[in-house]
């Protein structure tokens, strides 16, 4: 019996390795391996006689089978993959692609670095209880220049400084030179108290170097309600300030003078660099500070054109140029840097 079985198997062994080793197709091959690993298969019915065996028997036939059985199965993975790898050597030989070749990689964008000063800001003031006012870009005399106390002789409004739209029909238009017109159209609409900013572009018509651009932007600030102060404003300004650059950061008024503020102010922010102690700083060239916005108390005449009785109510208002923040609080040494959209550039902050 057990020498019967044992030249069963060897058989069984000899035909399907080498059949397995013939067959060039996987279909064929899952086939063959159903054949005789199967439920049905001929190794399956030979280990049927299993259970029947004296013990004796069992004790040699049962290895000796399970043994075949995993021969068989690993020769069966064995073929399958060879047969996978040479279907895929096939097809790839019948293609130009060149699997050696490096991936094509592609570039992640990311936010420009001023809109990155932009958000960070208007969170921060949206926090302090600003709310976002935007008005138009193409603005007209009346409210970029006369309703905000700038008489018509002022060097700002010479074409050497503004762009100007010719306009038959009333009055010619500017590209607005400051956001200050949004300002100026809320309080027309609105009663205090008014607590805005108006961030956006705005256009002047100077030379390019690395401190100017004729198109830039600016974020103004308005507050206005009974009793509003300088305090108010050094307390906010300090706030923000704070909010931007840790809790470290200082602010101080210097005088200053704008048409539509009285009294005005040059405002400057400790640096974030040395902060006072390295007199070679780069930054703020050992002074300790950098000068950042200018601000001040709203001027009668401006809340009195915008329909606000000044008797009544006072207010501060504040401006900086948002490229001047980005390249304090990111270092950066020309404010071309942000327009020309080098990606070499853009790609470090
Ligand atoms: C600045 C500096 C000081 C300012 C004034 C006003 C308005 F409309 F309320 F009169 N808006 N923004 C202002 C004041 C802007 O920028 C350097």
């Amino acid at each position: 019996m057990t020498e019967e079985l044992k030249t069963k198997l060897e058989k069984l062994d000899t035909e399907y390795s080498q059949k397995i080793a013939a067959c060039a197709d996987s279909a064929a091959l899952q086939d063959l391996q159903v054949a005789v690993l199967g439920r049905k298969g001929a190794l399956t019915e030979l280990l049927k006689n299993l259970k029947d065996m004296p013990l004796e028997d069992k004790k040699i036939f049962g290895p000796l089978s399970n043994d075949l059985k995993n021969k068989l199965t690993a020769a069966f993975e064995a073929r399958q993959s060879a047969l996978e790898t040479a279907q895929i050597n096939a097809e790839l030989s019948k293609t130009d692609m060149d699997l050696t070749l490096p991936a094509r990689t592609f570039d992640k964008g990311r936010r420009h670095p001023l809109s990155v000063a932009q958000k960070r800001m208007t969170d921060i003031l949206a926090r302090m209880g600003f709310v976002w006012a935007d008005g138009p870009f193409i603005e007209d005399e009346e409210h970029n220049f006369d309703l905000l106390n700038i008489p018509k002789n002022h060097p700002a409004r010479d074409v050497q400084d503004t762009f100007f739209i010719k306009n038959t029909q009333k009055q010619d238009f500017v590209l607005r030179t400051h956001t200050s017109g949004v300002q100026v159209r809320t309080m027309k609409k609105q009663n205090p108290p008014i607590r805005i900013i108006a961030p956006g572009r705005v256009y002047r018509s100077d030379s390019i170097d690395a401190t100017h651009s004729p198109v830039f932007h600016q974020i103004e600030g308005l507050y206005v309600d009974k009793n509003i102060s300088l305090a108010d404003l050094k307390r906010d300004l300090t706030v923000f300030m704070q909010g931007l650059f840790g809790k470290g950061a200082q602010v101080r008024f210097r005088p200053s003078f704008f048409p539509f503020t009285e009294p005005s102010v040059e405002v400057d922010v400790s640096c974030v660099f040395c902060a006072g102690q390295n007199a070679a700083c780069g930054v703020c060239k050992g002074t300790g500070w950098k000068e950042m916005l200018g601000a001040g108390i709203v001027h009668p005449n401006v809340l009195r054109n915008c329909g606000i009785d000044p008797e009544e109510y006072s207010g501060y208002a504040f401006g900086m140029g948002m490229e001047r923040l980005a390249m304090f609080s990111l270092n950066i040494k020309d404010i071309r840097a942000f327009y020309e959209n080098d990606a070499r550039v853009l790609e470090q902050f």
